[in-house]
């Protein structure tokens, strides 16, 4: 419900963090923005009333600034643990596939690595705007720029990446579930950003080999 649908394995544990995060930050929005109104009208000019002055009360300070505090250091931990989980190059799973996005304006240029499992090789697959994952394999996507900042967002997988020119930067996936989904440029990269657009095709296992071998043979 209001996120859009989650096909990878570890978009869940994003989701819950995410929630925890808005539902933190929602209600203390509420309280204070609810504060500042009902104090707004109980205090008000009034006709024969002067105002007070208050030079503050230590406690009521020592507690907001701990409680938040205390919030933040909580988020930042579980922030922290999920963003090594999933991000660190270590935690790759080992048996993840590699695939190559090289963003440019304004296309992602997709490449596998073929039977022999070496880039830039004869036998490599190509494919543009077309990205097809298999379902329950890890992919280990090693994302490339040819000119300026784009950024990879993959919104079902909950994933999202910038890709820098100069820089390949790592980031693996594993599907979930069988379907058709969108790539999005999030990151302004010119006049045709608005249409740099790719799609993710994730298939079973067998059904990914055999668009494999049909787009390297359509080569
Ligand atoms: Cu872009």
């Amino acid at each position: 419900m209001l996120l859009p649908e989650n096909v990878s394995t570890y978009g869940a544990q994003i989701d819950r963090l995410f929630w925890a995060i808005l539902w933190i930050t929602g209600l203390f929005f509420l309280l204070v923005q609810g504060g500042l109104l009902y104090f707004t009208v109980k205090y008000r000019a009034r006709p024969g009333k002067r105002a007070s002055y208050v030079h503050g009360n230590t406690v009521i300070e020592i507690v907001w600034t701990v409680i938040p505090a205390l919030i933040l250091v909580a988020l930042t931990v579980c922030s922290q643990r999920l963003w090594v989980e999933l991000r660190s190059p270590g935690r790759i799973p080992p048996s993840a596939m590699p695939v190559r996005i090289l963003a440019e304006q304004f296309a992602w240029n997709i490449r596998y690595p073929g039977p022999d499992q070496e880039f830039q090789t004869p036998d490599d697959v190509t494919a543009l705007n077309q990205l097809h994952l298999p379902v329950g394999k890890p992919v280990l996507i090693q994302l490339e720029s040819k000119d300026v900042i784009h950024s990879l967002f993959m919104p079902e997988f909950r994933v999202k990446q910038d890709a820098v020119p100069g820089l390949t930067t790592q980031v693996w996936v594993e599907a979930t579930k069988a379907g058709e989904y969108e790539i999005r440029c999030a990151e302004f990269c010119g006049l045709g950003h608005y249409r740099m657009r790719g799609f993710v095709t994730t298939d079973p296992p067998e059904a990914f080999e055999k668009w494999l071998r049909e787009t390297q043979a359509n080569e």
